[in-house]
């Protein structure tokens, strides 16, 4: 290689390792600018397991770094001081047998870096994954469907889709929730990068997760394993709320739905068509299992699992046809007349 290709090759280099230093600090730099929602940086973590894991991200990224930059300091150092200059042109250099002493050296401290890393790891999955359920525990079953999330409190007796409500845990006195994950149909995966890490939920193999957030707030998550068209759609809410706030949440939601006697016209419709047969709604005929129980609906702030805000304009766009919000969504377009779509549109905004 010519003086002029290696030098080339040393500024491509140093080019390289500047722009991916730089990308570093930005995605680093760029935490939730608003406080509420929280965003989805891992580097700040509400929740124990989250702040765990984020720890043990540190670890690894300053080992990792060390061994990066001393790397590359002797890779640099190599190759400008043993470049090959004029006066060395046609000589072969010198030629040199290892070191026992060097190769011994760079086969046991890798060793024990590994060692260490593999330690810190077991650790933490030991005390993420073992922790004992304590008696005051929220427990929650998730179950995953294309492309929306379905949550039962068993002990609460509550349903609900989507934005999940759990209590703030104070250190003192906690109060974690415990998550058992299935899934309906395929593989998903549940992730709320600031409250725990991602856990997949299979089909007849119910795994298992909790998070003990200590901050109250929305926390937003995202499906994360591929599970068909609109899995980039199958978002996530966590609602951290204050003790009295979640008691008062847990007291709406466990009531059957509001009868609105103004709103009978859209009921009729509602159970004249498929709709009931895919929706549950407390305390009435309706008690479909394949889509979101409809029972609060209102109480939600978004539909279709974060796709949409809950406003007037996109519940009627929605029911009108679903794959304008979400396309490859498996409710279908039911094709009711604009004035049975008004009715069913004010029937659904009476379920508070
Ligand atoms: C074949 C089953 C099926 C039928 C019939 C059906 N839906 Fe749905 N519906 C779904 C599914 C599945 C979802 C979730 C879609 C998603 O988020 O990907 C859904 C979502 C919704 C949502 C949003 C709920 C939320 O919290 O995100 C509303 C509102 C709704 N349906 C109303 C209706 C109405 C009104 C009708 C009748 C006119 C109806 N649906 C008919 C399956 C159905
Ligand atoms: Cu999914």
């Amino acid at each position: 290689m010519s003086i002029l290709k290696k030098s080339s090759t040393v500024r491509f280099l140093a080019q390289t390792i500047f722009l991916l230093l730089c990308s570093a600090m930005t995605v680093w730099a760029s935490g939730p600018k608003d406080p509420s929602p929280h965003g989805t940086n891992i580097f700040a973590p509400a929740s124990t397991p989250a702040k765990s894991i984020a720890d043990l991200s540190v670890l690894v990224l300053v080992i990792t770094g060390i061994i990066f930059v001393v790397v590359f300091v002797l890779l640099v150092y190599s190759v400008v001081k043993f470049r090959g200059r004029a006066k060395d042109a046609g000589r072969e250099p010198a030629q040199v047998y290892g070191s026992t002493q060097i190769e011994l050296a760079w086969t046991i401290i890798p060793i024990l870096i590994v060692v260490v890393l593999f330690l810190a790891t077991a650790r933490v999955i030991h005390a993420i994954q073992d922790a004992p359920e304590p008696a005051g525990a929220v427990q929650v079953t998730v179950i995953g469907h294309q492309y929306w999330w379905e949550f039962r409190y068993p002990k609460l007796g509550i349903v609900t889709a989507n934005e999940l409500h759990i209590p703030v845990s104070d250190p003192g006195h906690p109060t974690p929730t415990f998550l058992q994950l299935l899934s309906a149909d395929t593989d998903h995966s549940f992730w709320v990068p600031e409250l725990a890490g991602k856990t997949d939920l299979i089909p007849n193999h119910p795994n298992r997760m909790w998070m003990d957030p200590q901050r109250t707030g929305i926390f937003l998550g995202q499906c994360a394993q591929y599970c068909g068209t609109q899995h980039a759609k199958m978002l996530l809410r966590v609602s951290v709320d204050g003790p009295q706030d979640f008691a008062v949440w847990v007291r709406a939601q466990q009531g059957p739905a509001v009868e609105d006697a103004g709103a009978i016209a859209g009921r009729r419709v509602f159970e004249s068509n498929a709709c009931m047969n895919c929706h549950a709604v407390a305390g009435t005929a309706a008690d479909g299992r394949f889509g979101p129980d409809l029972t609060h609906l209102m109480s939600r702030v978004t539909i279709a699992a974060g796709a949409a805000k809950n406003t007037h304009d996109n519940l009627r766009l929605w029911i009108q046809d679903p794959s304008a919000i979400k396309p490859g969504s498996l409710m279908p377009a039911m094709k009711l007349s604009d004035t049975d779509l008004d009715a069913v549109v004010s029937y659904m905004e009476t379920l508070r």
